[in-house]
């Protein structure tokens, strides 16, 4: 080689192209490109591919976020319409569709987003056989069973980014009520990401003192100090965001991104995320819902038997019936 970078370079071997936490996302609207920010600003992938039918922004958010390699230990970033620069993904990230309008429930997107799922998931799976499909677009419960039965991949590489984001809410608003930071006051949201989930308050717990032993009646409505207005609040937060600024997106954005450090670090880490119920908890249909699982490499490996109370186990069925009852009318 004898042009300039012959000139500064001896060869010895060549760069390997792939890594290995290399991550897709498809869709780079506001959710998109919150997951690629903090999978990128906290080093969770060194590889991020990016793709949408939308070609100019697709440009400009490469662009942008390239620009700043140099503040982000020099990660690889990538944009494309086509499918071929996502080979070999550990990860894909689906953000693509359409977006609740105000006062419209997440289930009323299903059929819309389900028909872009058939022209995305296809590609994906050719492209990364082996990849581990992490769905985020709404009704995301509905729409991660549609992506494992258009991806044809198994269960365990099948998640949608579930109530991860809904026990987040869930921890933050205790702490505020506790005056306790949100990582030590412990609690899930599992079931529907939606209108249907349920707060476990039978598990709520500061360092292992339950709620319920000083406030049995906490989560009822006969409980003089409110605290079922919590879990109101969660469930109303996205409805609340959208009004407020038309979209939400950095705590999801970090959601996704603690599911992906779990998933490329194999930490075997718990998180509430949206996996096949069949069988658990005495749940008859064939449906995606959040329960604490354990992910690590591959996807997910484990689900956490809770001891939920009767009503709780009720409230998950009826999480449950709900979903089917969408499901059944999706046009694969
Ligand atoms: P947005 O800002 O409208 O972005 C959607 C993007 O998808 C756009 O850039 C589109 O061009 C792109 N897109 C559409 N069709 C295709 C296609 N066939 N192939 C590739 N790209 C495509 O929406 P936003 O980013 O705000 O939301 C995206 C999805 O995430 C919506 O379904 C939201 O409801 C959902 N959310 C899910 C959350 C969760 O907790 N699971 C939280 C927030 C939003």
């Amino acid at each position: 080689m004898s042009d300039t970078r012959g000139l500064l370079l001896s060869e010895i071997s060549a760069p390997v192209p792939d890594s290995n936490d290399k991550v897709t996302i498809v869709g780079v609207g506001q959710v998109g490109m919150a997951c690629a920010f903090t999978l990128l600003t906290q080093g969770i992938s060194s590889d991020v591919v990016l793709v949408d039918v939308f070609e100019d922004k697709l440009k400009g958010e490469v662009m942008d976020l390239q620009h700043g390699s140099l503040f982000l230990r020099n990660p690889k970033i990538v944009g494309s319409t086509k499918y071929e620069s996502t080979a070999n993904s550990k990860i894909c990230i689906i953000t693509a569709g359409a977006r609740q309008r105000e006062g419209e429930s997440r289930l009323n997107l299903v059929q819309r987003n389900t028909d872009i799922f058939k022209s995305i998931i296809p590609q994906l799976v050719k492209y990364s056989p082996n990849t581990i499909l992490l769905v985020v677009s709404n009704p995301v419960d509905v729409l991660t069973y549609v992506a494992w039965k258009i991806s044809g991949l198994p269960r365990n590489r099948v998640i949608g980014s579930g109530t991860n984001l809904d026990s987040s809410r869930f921890r933050f608003l205790l702490s505020q009520k506790l005056g306790i930071a949100p990582t030590s006051c412990h609690g899930y949201i599992i079931g529907e990401h939606g209108d249907s989930s349920v707060a476990v308050w039978s598990g709520v717990n500061v360092a292992g003192v339950r709620l319920h032993e000083l406030n049995p009646k906490a989560g009822t409505e006969n409980d003089n100090e409110c605290w079922w207005k919590i879990h109101k609040q969660v469930i109303d937060s996205a409805y609340e965001i959208i009004k407020l600024k038309g979209y939400t997106s950095w705590a999801i954005g970090l959601s996704v991104g603690s599911i992906v450090r779990s998933i490329l670090r194999n930490s075997e880490e718990l998180h509430a995320v949206s996996v096949y119920v069949k069988g658990i908890h005495g749940i008859e249909e064939e449906v995606f819902l959040s329960l604490p699982a354990i992910l690590g490499t591959n996807g997910l490996t484990r689900i956490v038997k809770q001891k939920l109370e009767n009503e709780e186990i009720d409230k998950l069925k009826n999480s449950a019936q709900v979903i089917s009852e969408v499901q059944k009318d999706i046009v694969l």
